[in-house]
């Protein structure tokens, strides 16, 4: 294959590899084809090259291998000039530095004061506010019912109560909203022109560092401006480190709860006799958040890590240099981990909260307990209010949206009831 998106020409990727595709048609299929290729798999992500790893157990180990790091320098198709910022994916990885982009004790000194504000308790302090969220929502979903009873659970739903959460947590004002929403869908599609992809990458930093700038001036009680001041005796964080923090956060957070809360909505209807288990009260909404999280994970491949030394697993050696992705959705469909059956959904299964889904080791996902509480808000309030909800188009309609590494769709109709 000719990839037009790396300086170098590139072969046909080899036999046994992987090639993901970036328009989602075959989502299970894909997963599938991962999990067979083995614990370690070859993957090619749009003309690049990558290992990518399919088991829970490996997939454990190496999160918390030192020698796999997020710092791009240290990957060997960057430093050779062969990938560049011409490629789709570079956003994923080349995303400035933060929490998200670097490790050891600097990791630590970046993450800290984040994954505190974001404990269970802390949260408690919020769930009022999400409540309030809910409720708006859930009225505007009412609202927005069209002459044929049908209105987009995504659009008025789903997609602005995560925007919503993470715009008060992080001091975003809410005037903003559409446009970050219509921003990241941009970023996240395989669709966009790369140029256009860059082009909006420069106008959010611009964003970020103005409101970064503006909350040093005029520090409010967010989180953004938690990450400004000093800790007492410790060395603040420098402009481009709250930047980047702060759009993680609101990229992480607001993107990833999307597919959280429709996935599981989507479960629960494709399964009837277990939505009629948790409406009886013979199930908790966490098993269904949980088995969602491990059945139709909201982030497919998580890029990427590379190997500062030769790395063994198994029968294969990841080389100095190589990058390594994780596919999450693989790894909840671990049947070594899960049992033979772990291609279904299941609100009893006894692994179910044994899932990685939100990753392991120093970067485990700080927003963990919040996407858990957003979920065990919006999941029960919303069949509280329509218990009659349902899809207003066959289950195999639904379509994905062209994310390669997000699980996400284009659209969710429904009727209220
Ligand atoms: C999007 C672009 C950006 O400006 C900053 C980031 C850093 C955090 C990333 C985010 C990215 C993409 C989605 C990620 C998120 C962390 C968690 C989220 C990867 C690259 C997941 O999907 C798990």
């Amino acid at each position: 294959m000719n990839c037009p998106h790396t300086a170098a020409a590139q072969t046909d990727p080899g036999a046994g590899t992987v090639v993901i595709d970036p328009m989602v048609q075959d989502l299970d299929g894909e997963t599938a084809r991962l999990r067979d290729a083995g614990v370690l798999a070859r993957i090619d992500l749009l003309g690049v090259p990558a290992w990518t790893v399919t088991r829970h157990a490996e997939a454990r180990q190496l999160l918390l291998d030192p020698r796999l790091v997020k710092d791009i320098d240290a990957w060997g198709l960057w430093q050779s000039g062969v990938v560049t910022r011409a490629w789709p994916l570079i956003g994923m990885i080349d995303a400035g530095r933060s929490m998200f982009t670097v490790d050891g004790a600097e990791h630590r000194r970046l993450r800290t004061k984040t994954s505190q504000a974001l404990t269970p308790r802390r949260l408690e302090a919020i769930r009022p506010e999400i409540e309030k969220f809910t409720d708006e929502l859930l009225d505007a979903l009412d609202a927005a019912r069209g002459e044929d009873g049908v209105v987009d659970l995504k659009s008025v739903f789903a997609q602005p109560l995560p925007m919503k959460v993470v715009g008060m947590l992080m001091g975003v004002d809410e005037s903003q909203h559409a446009m970050l929403t219509r921003q990241y869908k941009a970023f996240f599609s395989m669709l966009t022109p790369q140029e256009e992809r860059l082009a909006l990458l420069a106008e959010l930093d611009v964003f970020y560092t103005d409101l970064v700038r503006e909350k040093t001036a005029r520090p409010t009680d967010d989180l953004t401006s938690a990450l400004i001041l000093a800790e007492e005796g410790g060395e603040p964080l420098t402009e481009e480190e709250v930047v980047g923090n702060l759009k993680a956060m609101v990229a992480a957070g607001h993107e990833t709860t999307i597919g959280l809360v429709l996935n599981a909505v989507r479960a629960l209807l494709s399964h009837p006799d277990q939505l009629r288990m948790v409406l009886a009260g013979e199930a908790g909404w966490d098993a269904v958040i949980e088995e969602t999280l491990r059945w139709d994970t909201p982030t497919t491949h998580l890029l990427m890590r590379f190997a500062t030394e030769d790395i063994t697993v198994g029968d294969d050696v990841i080389r100095k240099g190589e990058g390594v992705v994780v596919s999450y959705r693989a790894i909840g469909r671990d049947v070594g981990h899960h049992g033979p059956d772990a291609d279904a959904f299941d609100i009893t299964r006894p692994t179910r909260n044994r899932h990685m889904t939100f990753g392991h080791g120093p970067h485990i996902c700080p927003g963990a307990a919040l996407s858990r509480v957003e979920a065990g808000i919006a999941l029960p309030a919303l069949f509280t209010r329509f218990p009659g909800l349902r899809l207003a188009v066959p289950d195999e309609e639904i379509t994905k949206l062209p994310v390669m590494t997000q699980n996400d769709m284009t659209a969710f109709p429904v009727l209220l009831g």
